[in-house]
């Protein structure tokens, strides 16, 4: 009998996704993953090109309850990760009812569905600390304690898959695991988040390739660690003997000024001359400061970083620059 453990990614071609299919597939599991319909399917999947060919993709949308139902019941999956979600925060002012209905609503198709296949399927939620708002703790830190009073549509959302995740955790009795994770990049970050967007820009000044950068709040601080070290963390909540709700942070916390100061000055580049604010990068309502403490994890779990804020800069940076020599 074959053993393999099965799992479904939903959000499998996102960033996190698609280290979490790497992280699974050495693992030993069968990898499958929702992937929602796009007009052009060609860059849909460029992060998956590590292992296109050794993972299941299947069409579904979290909005479509029917296509989630199909697959639960066709793949009969041990464990869920439900990645998928509308992620930007500033589109979500935007779009805050399809980003409520996919970030929000989505998850609780993807909880009816395995409810009425099979409840026994453990799932984790990508909860987020753009949950906290702005509540801080007196010690300045977010944990798992700290009350959730979401300043964006998105925050909103999340607080809705979080809650009705306890809810039917603890209704029915399901293995259902909130990692509230606080920001995490990489080379495969979207180009419209700060910190990918800073890499990718500051590479084309120093190759002449620009001459500026347009950018909103500099003020703002956050925690960042890197998407890698994340998606393990992931993979070990759901490792528990008992589901619960985990903080995942690395407890040091940057300005976007302090970040774009540490690349340009990677690249001998004066920010100064280059940097200009632009309002439609500003947010109606702000999330200001995080900083999160993830004692729980690391105590339950054993969990631990290999990135610092500055080698996860440095692979960004070098990726960018890899990307434009060979483009030239
Ligand atoms: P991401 O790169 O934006 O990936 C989101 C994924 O969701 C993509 O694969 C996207 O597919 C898919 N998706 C969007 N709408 C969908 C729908 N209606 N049905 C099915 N799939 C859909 O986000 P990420 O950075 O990997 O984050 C993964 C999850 O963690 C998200 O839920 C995010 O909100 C949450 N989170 C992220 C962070 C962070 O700092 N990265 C922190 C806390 C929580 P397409 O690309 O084809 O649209
Ligand atoms: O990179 P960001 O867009 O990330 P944000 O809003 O913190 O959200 C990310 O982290 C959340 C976890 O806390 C996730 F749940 C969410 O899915 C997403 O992954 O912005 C970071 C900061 C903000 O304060 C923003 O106002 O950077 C500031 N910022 C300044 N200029 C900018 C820009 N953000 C973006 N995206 N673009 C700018 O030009």
């Amino acid at each position: 009998m074959d053993n393999k453990k099965i799992c479904l990614i939903t959000g499998i071609n996102g960033q996190d996704g698609s280290y979490l299919a790497e992280l699974l597939y050495n693992k030993g599991y069968e990898i499958h993953g929702i992937l929602k319909r796009n007009s052009v399917s060609e860059n849909q999947t460029y992060r998956l090109n590590n292992i296109f060919d050794k993972i299941h993709l299947h069409y579904g949308d979290l909005s479509d309850l029917s296509s989630l139902i199909s697959v639960v019941n066709k793949i009969k999956p041990h464990e869920i990760y439900n990645l998928a979600a509308q992620s930007h925060v500033r589109i979500s002012f935007d779009q805050p009812i399809y980003t409520s209905n996919v970030t929000g609503i989505g998850t609780l198709n993807l909880l009816e569905a395995v409810r009425l296949i099979n409840p026994t399927i453990k799932i984790y939620q990508a909860s987020s600390s753009e949950m906290f708002g702005n509540s801080i703790d007196s010690d300045g830190f977010q944990r798992e304690t700290t009350p959730m009073n979401p300043v964006s549509p998105y925050g909103c959302a999340k607080v809705f898959s979080y809650n009705i995740c306890r809810n039917y955790r603890n209704s029915y009795n399901m293995f259902i695991s909130n990692g509230i994770l606080f920001n995490h990049e990489s080379p495969r970050r979207g180009t419209n988040f700060v910190t990918n967007k800073v890499c990718k820009e500051a590479v084309k000044i120093k190759l002449g390739l620009s001459n500026e950068l347009k950018l909103g709040n500099l003020d703002a601080t956050r925690d960042w660690g890197h998407a890698k070290d994340y998606v393990e963390a992931m993979w070990l909540i759901l490792q528990q003997e008992e589901p619960d709700d985990f903080v995942c942070s690395t407890g040091i916390s940057h300005s976007v000024q302090e970040l774009v100061e540490y690349v340009f000055g990677k690249l001998d580049l004066d920010w100064e001359q280059y940097i200009k604010q632009d309002e439609k990068f500003l947010r109606p309502e702000e999330l200001h400061n995080l900083k999160g403490d993830c004692t729980k994890l690391r105590e339950k779990t054993g969990w631990k970083l290999n990135y610092t804020f500055e080698s996860m800069l440095d692979e960004m940076i070098d990726y960018w620059i890899e990307f434009y020599v060979n483009q030239k």
